[in-house]
């Protein structure tokens, strides 16, 4: 275990490249043996640290539960982080590429609850019941560690490498549809650059929901009426340049479109 003073300080470095858009080298390369565990200790700090500036949390996210993501990161299980007020986006504003460092685009099926889900054992059952609706979603990742690389106790401190969330404005009951089933075409300036359906995500987008739930149970946190629930990418993120459109358009759920500058 890390002692609270060193979560303080490792936080406080990510929160300054973050708030520079300047990379930094892995934690882990001074500090070998930080473990997930501390990971999410150093996370929590730069929570508390956000919170001191007045940033709330408006919801959560679970990451890398995909085998798309898993491959391309290298990581092969399932990390959490928080969603900060600050990092929601509208579809009516171009995203300003500048306040980030490399920024990567992923579609997700965002969840929005209705009832307080609490660990331990939530059921996919239970998370549908608990869910008000769901939205097409894209979620804007930005490692702050050199070439977006990093190891798993690094990208827990960096709070899974959240940036930006934006959702589109169609809602959907959570039921209305197979959410396993529920197919996407992922598209940059036009062009088809991947496809995925909901089931590449721990088989269903709920799933990732319920993981979520029960992992916050260990440290006595679950996921408050009214959170945004970021599921996970479901295929491997793209990375934006000024300029560029992108959208991820979802049988039924419709269409999320993120214009950038
Ligand atoms: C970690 C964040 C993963 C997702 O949806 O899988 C994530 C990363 O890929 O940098 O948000
Ligand atoms: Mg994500």
């Amino acid at each position: 275990m890390i002692s609270p003073q060193l979560a303080l300080s490792l936080a406080a470095h990510l929160d300054t490249a973050e708030q520079r858009a300047a990379e930094l080298e892995r934690l882990t390369a001074q500090h070998s043996d930080l473990s997930a565990e501390d990971g999410y200790d150093i996370q929590r700090a730069w929570r508390a640290l956000k919170g001191s500036r007045g940033a709330t949390v408006v919801g959560a996210k679970a990451g890398l539960t995909s085998r798309a993501k898993q491959e391309a990161m290298g990581i092969r299980e399932p990390i959490y982080g928080f969603i900060a007020s600050d990092t929601l986006c509208s579809q009516s504003e171009s995203l300003d590429l500048s306040a980030l460092i490399h920024p990567r685009a992923e579609p997700e099926i965002a969840f929005v609850l209705g009832r307080d889900l609490r660990g331990p054992s939530v059921t996919l059952e239970m998370v549908l019941d608990a869910t008000e609706s769901v939205a097409p979603a894209i979620e804007v990742i930005d490692s702050r560690y050199q070439g977006f690389s990093f190891t798993l106790a690094d990208v827990i401190a960096d709070n899974a490498s959240a940036a930006r969330v934006l959702l589109g404005d169609q809602r959907t009951a959570a039921n209305a549809c197979d959410l396993g089933l529920v197919g996407m075409v992922f598209q940059l300036n036009g062009e088809i650059i991947d496809t995925a359906a909901g089931a590449a995500v721990l088989g269903h987008p709920a799933n990732a929901v319920a993981w979520l739930a029960n992992k916050l149970a260990e440290v006595e946190e679950w996921l408050p009426a009214g959170s945004i629930v970021m599921p996970g990418g479901m295929c491997g993120a793209h990375p934006l340049a000024p300029g560029d459109t992108i959208m991820a358009s979802f049988d039924r759920l419709g269409t999320v479109t993120l214009a950038c500058h």
